[in-house]
C-alpha cells in the first residue's frame, strides 16, 4: 500500500475534443497510471507525487465534455482543490464556451485555483 500524506482533486474541463484526456494521460503516464474508475462521462486519474518532502495523491477528474452529462458536473466538481480550463486555440467555439465552463466551476467551488490551458499551439 503507498502512503500519502494528502490527497489533491483536480477537474479538467472544457469542450469535447480540445485535448484533455490527452493530456491528463500524458501527464499521468510519464510516471504511473493508475486509472481508478471509470463512469457516465468521467474518468478519474490518479498519481503519486512529491511536494516539499510530501507524497501527495493527485487526482484527475476528466470530463467527457458532453453536454447530455453536464447535469453530473457539479457533484463531480464538489469538493475539488483546484479546476484546469481547457480551450483550443485553433477552435474559437472552445474558447467561446469558456465562461460557461468557467460559470459551472464557480457555482460549485467559489474559491478554487483554476488555469487556462489553451491547447494544440502545435
Ligand atoms: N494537434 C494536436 N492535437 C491534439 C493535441 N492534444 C490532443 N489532440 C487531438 O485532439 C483530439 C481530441 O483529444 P482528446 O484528448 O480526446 O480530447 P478531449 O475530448 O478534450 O478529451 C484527438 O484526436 C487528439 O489526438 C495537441 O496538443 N495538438
Ligand atoms: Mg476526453
Amino acid at each position: 500500500m503507498t502512503e500519502y500524506k494528502y490527497i489533491f482533486k483536480v477537474v479538467i474541463l472544457g469542450d469535447a475534443s480540445v485535448g484533455k484526456t490527452t493530456l491528463t494521460y500524458r501527464f499521468i503516464t510519464g510516471d504511473f497510471l493508475q486509472t481508478l474508475k471509470s463512469s457516465i462521462g468521467t474518468t478519474l486519474y490518479s498519481k503519486l507525487v512529491q511536494y516539499k518532502g510530501d507524497s501527495i495523491k493527485l487526482q484527475i477528474w476528466d470530463f467527457a465534455g458532453e453536454k447530455r452529462f453536464r447535469f453530473l458536473l457539479p457533484g463531480y466538481i464538489e469538493g475539488a482543490n483546484g479546476a484546469f480550463l481547457m480551450y483550443d486555440i485553433t477552435s474559437s467555439i472552445s474558447f467561446s464556451h469558456l465562461q460557461e465552463w468557467l460559470d459551472i466551476v464557480r457555482q460549485q467551488e467559489g474559491h478554487i485555483p483554476i488555469v487556462l490551458i489553451g491547447s494544440k499551439l502545435d
